[in-house]
């Protein structure tokens, strides 16, 4: 990618200080992790995963939604963080008082070089108990392809665990009981119809309320109360410059729209903005 825009966007986060990463699906889908508009294969095609993510959904049929979840995050520890990835933490190494805000459950902006993203919609590796919150081990499993490795300071993935356990196939799993109470355990992740983290969303309205930039990376942004984050900040005058193949609710309210996938726009953005970043 080329052209005015990127040159414009690269003016845009050469000069910010405090810039806000804002990512959804489309960050990840060059990793191979489905993104909520593709379609569902398998097994999960018949089910609409707005439905499949919900209390109801799982109380109805707990193994369904314990199979669905065990089966995406066996798929994210297939993955790997891409360029996309990369280059976000090329960003936040550069400008330390960088905050990423991410809507997705997959932990591929750690293993990209990212310690502490602010996880809106909770995470595939924090099951708890679905009665008492009691954080629950999260399932062995086979161990993933070897990440290239981390900079100094990144996380071990997964807390390096390591079993031959040999993968369930695709399909309903009865979660474990709770080891405290013995209720089903539940992936960690906030379902529709219930409230994000307060931590993490103030957390998110503080930094896009004092951000000098915000860059959106791969969201629709039609899930709600995420999707007002680039609003907060455009409202307080900082330049939005988004990246998605296609438009979003968000064109207008962007100063730059960088059409193309984030593995590809993200690295050129980045040189960009530092002809000397290599
Ligand atoms: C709540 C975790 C109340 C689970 C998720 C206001 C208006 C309308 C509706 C509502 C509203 N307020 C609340 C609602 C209801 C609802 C909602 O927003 N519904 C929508 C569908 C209309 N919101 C809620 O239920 C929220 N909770 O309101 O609680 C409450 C309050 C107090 C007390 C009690 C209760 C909770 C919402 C969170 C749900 N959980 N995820 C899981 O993952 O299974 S949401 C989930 O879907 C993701 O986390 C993400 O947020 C969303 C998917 O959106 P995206 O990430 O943007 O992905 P998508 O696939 O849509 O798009 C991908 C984009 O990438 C596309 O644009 C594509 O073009 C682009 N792309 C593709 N490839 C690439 C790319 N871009 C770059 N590079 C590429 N290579
Ligand atoms: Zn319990």
């Amino acid at each position: 990618m080329t052209g005015p825009e990127l040159a414009e966007a690269g003016r845009l986060l050469a000069a910010a200080r405090r810039p806000v990463v804002f990512t959804g699906a489309g960050m990840s889908a060059e990793s191979g992790v489905p993104t909520f508009r593709d379609a569902q294969t398998g097994l999960w095609q018949r089910y609409d995963p707005q439905e499949l993510a919900t209390p109801a959904a799982f109380r109805a049929d707990p193994a369904l939604v314990w199979g669905w979840y065990e089966a995406r995050r066996r798929g994210v520890r297939r993955a790997r963080p891409n360029p996309g990835h990369r280059a976000v933490a090329a960003i936040a190494a550069r400008l330390p008082e960088t905050v990423v805000i991410t809507q997705n459950v997959d932990d591929l902006h750690e293993r990209g070089g990212v310690p502490a993203p602010v996880r809106l919609h909770g995470s595939l590796f924090a099951p708890r108990c679905s009665a008492c919150a009691r954080p629950a081990p999260v399932p062995p499993d086979l161990p993933p392809p070897a990440d290239p490795p981390v900079p100094p300071g990144g996380p071990e993935p997964h807390g390096g665990v390591e079993s031959h356990a040999p993968e369930p196939p695709d399909g309903p799993l009865i979660p474990p009981a709770c080891a405290g109470c013995g209720a089903p355990v539940r992936p960690g992740v906030v379902w529709f119809g219930e409230a994000l983290p307060e931590t993490a969303l103030s957390a998110a309205v503080e930094a896009a309320s004092a951000c000098d930039l915000l860059l959106t990376v791969g969201t629709s942004a039609l899930v709600h109360p995420a999707a007002e984050i680039p609003l907060v900040a455009a409202r307080l005058g900082a330049p939005v410059v988004q990246v998605n193949p296609v438009p979003t609710p968000l064109d207008a309210i962007c100063a730059v729209n960088l059409r193309g996938p984030a593995g590809e726009v993200l690295p050129a953005l980045v040189r960009a903005a530092w002809p000397d970043a290599g």
